[in-house]
């Protein structure tokens, strides 16, 4: 039992006075007084950081006391946001912080606003992995997460005239106080090279990697606090350094710039994370990030774990590996070649322990989202690794051959290695054959994963692909997000729910209580005052707020289908434009999202959003009836002020392509009712709401599969729909854009004469009929309120609380550490 005891920095309001202005001196080098915004953001956030350090240092004893089975989330990408007041509700110092630092002459509001985003994922994929951190943390699950620690981020979006503007993310320009660098943390990474045999001390043939660039990597730790339970995890990033030893070559033949030279160029390994968003690019930098966060973690599991065990087949006893996506699935080979060059396990043994220790979790049903790299590219950055993933197919392929005799074309079909056009290793069959299960991230997406994907793997391996629906934290996305709305539901169940979701049904009595509706609708009235001041403040246009806040906001991606949103807008804005009074509700329709850099159709999609805003939120005539808002770099802070505030959740994808999504549930835990497609978790939150409380159109994805077989003729579409057609010619005829005329053509171009791939055509009357219900119930506020408050205290399933118990049960098969460890 550990003697270790936390020095427990005290929690109230004066020591953690003192420790702030502590901090200003001798942290910062700064004179307290007077008191300036930006240096006392930094000494509360090094504050709270003290008293984190504390629990992760007992946390850390606990684990290796108790000798508990740990999970590694491997993942490229994490999506944490701003740490600030995140850190201080999870450690329950809310209270103590707001009124310490209103002493100084400050409010907590305002300095977390200081604060940078932590913007190290491009998405829903990203922001996943730092809600499932929370809860980990939150179910004191043995956990850490691991990754890279990008210097620039996902790219900060500017508008220009309405086109998206990327500028570099330089988010540690001010340095990070959540972070600790460990210099003295350092492991070798190897690339490049050539492979050599030689006989070992028994005779036998082995194999050595030699003639390697090696690049070192440092790591830096920042501090995950559980919910108020004294539990803390670590999220472990990478940043690449130059070799020593590299270096040292240069210098001593006196070409000092040449090593520095050479300095930065190691280090561009982390510089910057990819902005594609499921769309795999292949390029050698990514596979080389790729490798380089799974060797380091790699070499640190092993340090951590290899003096504890006797043998390694009890390895996968002591060790879970998560690889998110395939991005990290790299590790499949480097573990066998650990195993095998490094440990001489024989090929069996290792494979055993290999297959054990890891599961994948696939995030995509999009063909050109499944990695695969040129075998030749793999080859020559990591000449070993090859070998091992073609011997891991020989073995593989042998026993397909077993499974299904004499068919060949399984063989092609199901191979890791793909052989036309040109040779490629399949990062996805990789993942699945070096994995002991694979999951699917919604019911829907699961389901299609084993009908359509991968069946042949279902045949061979029952059982091994299953689904863990998504979730999110309940503590960022509404206790902290939703201040209001959090009191007034503590006011009523108490704080249960906070780390129990499912007891948020305790208030269904309560939804006939014309009281609490009212109160409801209050917290409701006030996020959307704060987003309109927000929205005048960065845009300078006036919304109404008593207007019906209908929000997509989310990766623009031709799936997603913010097109197929823009049109009813302007099918909309015609109506008002031709009688004001045939539109009874008045609405603000907000977009946000980032388009990959290089996806020409989703930036153009921003650039319609724009020119249509333009044009609508200058016309006198509609009487203010519709507003249209980009806001532009949507992030992690921008989404906890937005989604509180909305009423509907536009989830319009085509059916059969969103794996999940994850905002769904966000905005429907924030009381708005969604509009959407029967695709991704859209379905499960149907199910726990009733058909009656969420607005369902379109085609369902086995429809869409049907259609696309069948034949779909948008031009009928156009024809037998007025509004649509009217709308489509507005584009066409440079209504919204007559100083560039044409840019919108290959957007109608890809509707009409490009098949409609995404079948907007197909579901827009069904869409345009069911945004007419939604009007008609907002003319309701109470009815509109009910159904609010049922989707709320309906989304008990979709906390990651719960995601994380199922991973831990049925795929970690870890157990959480004993609560009373921690008190
Ligand atoms: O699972 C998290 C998130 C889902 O909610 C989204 O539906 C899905 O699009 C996203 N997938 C990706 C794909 N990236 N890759 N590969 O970001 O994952």
């Amino acid at each position: 039992v550990s003697t270790y005891k936390p020095l427990c920095q005290s929690d109230d309001k004066d020591s953690l006075k003192n420790d702030i202005q502590r901090h200003v001196i001798s942290s910062l080098g700064n004179d307290y007084d007077p008191p300036r915004p930006y240096p006392y953001y930094k000494a509360l956030a090094y504050a709270v950081r003290d008293r984190m350090v504390d629990r992760w240092i007992y946390t850390q004893r606990r684990y290796h006391e108790s000798k508990a089975k740990r999970v590694y989330y491997l993942s490229l990408e994490f999506l944490p946001g701003r740490f600030l007041k995140n850190n201080i509700y999870n450690l329950n110092m809310d209270q103590c912080s707001r009124q310490a630092v209103a002493e100084f002459g400050f409010d907590l509001e305002d300095l977390s606003e200081l604060e940078w985003d932590a913007g190290l994922g491009n998405g829903g994929l990203g922001r996943l992995a730092s809600c499932f951190l929370d809860s980990m943390a939150a179910l004191q699950i043995p956990g850490h997460g691991y990754g890279i620690r990008y210097d620039y981020g996902i790219f900060f979006q500017t508008l220009s005239n309405g086109h998206q503007i990327e500028k570099c993310d330089n988010w540690l320009r001010n340095g990070n106080p959540w972070e600790f660098e460990r210099p003295e943390n350092l492991y070798e990474v190897q690339f490049g090279g050539h492979t050599e045999a030689y006989q070992d001390e028994n005779g036998k043939t082995s194999f050595r990697w030699v003639g390697t660039d090696n690049i070192m990597a440092m790591a830096c730790d920042t501090l995950i606090p559980g919910y108020d339970n004294g539990h803390v995890i670590n999220m472990r990033l990478w940043a690449a350094k130059s070799s020593r030893e590299f270096n040292l070559e240069f210098f001593n033949m006196g070409n000092y710039v040449g090593a520095v030279e050479d300095r930065i160029h190691s280090e561009t390994i982390s510089k910057v994370l990819y902005p594609n968003d499921s769309v795999d690019q292949g390029r050698e930098l990514r596979l080389r990030q790729q490798y380089f966060f799974v060797s380091a973690t790699f070499q640190d599991i092993l340090r951590r774990h290899k003096k504890h065990i006797a043998c390694w087949s009890e390895f996968p006893d002591h060790v879970a590996v998560q690889l998110n996506d395939t991005h990290p699935s790299i590790a499949v080979a480097e573990f066998m070649r650990l195993l095998i060059d490094q440990e001489h396990l024989e090929w069996n043994e290792a494979w055993d322990v290999c297959v054990r220790t890891f599961a994948y979790t696939n995030h995509t049903l999009l063909p050109e989202a499944l990695e695969t790299w040129p075998a030749a590219l793999l080859g020559r950055v990591l000449p070993r690794h090859m070998e091992i993933i073609l011997e891991i197919n020989r073995h593989f392929l042998a026993k397909v051959r077993q499974h299904f005799p004499g068919r060949d074309d399984l063989l092609e079909k199901l191979s890791i290695i793909q052989e036309h056009p040109e040779r490629r290793v399949r990062m996805a069959h990789l993942a699945i054959v070096g994995s002991h299960t694979v999951n699917g991230v919604s019911a829907l997406h699961s389901r299609l994963l084993q009908e359509r994907v991968f069946p042949e793997f279902v045949e061979l391996f029952p059982g091994k692909i299953r689904n863990v629906t998504n979730g999110i934290t309940p503590r960022r996305w509404l206790l902290q997000a939703n201040p209001g709305l959090a009191a007034l539901i503590s006011q009523h169940i108490g704080t249960g729910w906070i780390t129990h979701l499912d007891e948020m049904k305790k208030l269904a009595p309560m939804v006939d209580d014309p009281a609490f509706r009212e109160a409801w609708r209050k917290v409701k009235k006030e996020n959307k005052q704060r987003l309109l001041r927000y929205v005048l403040r960065k845009t300078g246009i006036n919304i109404d707020e008593s207007s019906l806040f209908d929000v997509q906001v989310k990766r623009i991606h031709e799936y997603k289908r913010q097109l197929l949103n823009i049109i009813y807008v302007i099918s909309l804005y015609n109506r008002l434009r031709k009688d004001p009074s045939s539109v009874t509700v008045p609405r603000t329709v907000f977009f946000g999202g980032k388009a990959a850099p290089s996806y020409v159709a989703a930036k153009l999609v921003i650039k319609l959003i724009n020119s249509v805003a333009e044009v609508v939120n200058n016309d006198q005539s509609i009487d203010n009836k519709l507003k249209i808002i980009f806001l532009s770099n949507y992030c992690v802070s921008q989404a906890e002020k937005i989604i509180p505030a909305a009423d509907l959740s536009e989830q319009i994808s085509t059916a059969g392509m969103e794996a999940s999504g994850t905002g769904n549930m966000k905005f429907a835990l924030n009381g708005a009712l969604t509009i959407g497609t029967l695709d991704g978790a859209n379905v499960e939150i149907m199910e726990e709401v009733g058909r009656d409380n969420i607005f369902i159109f379109g085609l369902k994805a086995e429809e869409v599969a049907e259609k696309r077989r069948s034949g779909h003729n948008p031009w009928d579409c156009y024809h037998q729909n007025p509004a649509l057609r009217e709308t489509l010619d507005m584009i066409r005829d440079n209504f919204f854009n007559p100083e560039e005329p044409g840019i919108f053509q290959p957007l109608l171009h890809s509707l009409l004469e490009g098949g409609d791939h995404y079948m907007l055509l197909a579901d827009y009357a069904d869409y345009a009929a069911t945004q007419e219900a939604v009007d008609k119930l907002y003319l309701d506020q109470d009815e509109w309120t009910r159904r609010s408050i049922i989707n709320s205290i309906n989304m008990g399933k979709f906390s990651s609380d719960r995601s994380i118990g199922d991973y831990a049960r049925d795929i970690w098969k870890v157990e959480p550490l004993s609560r009373a460890d921690f008190n």
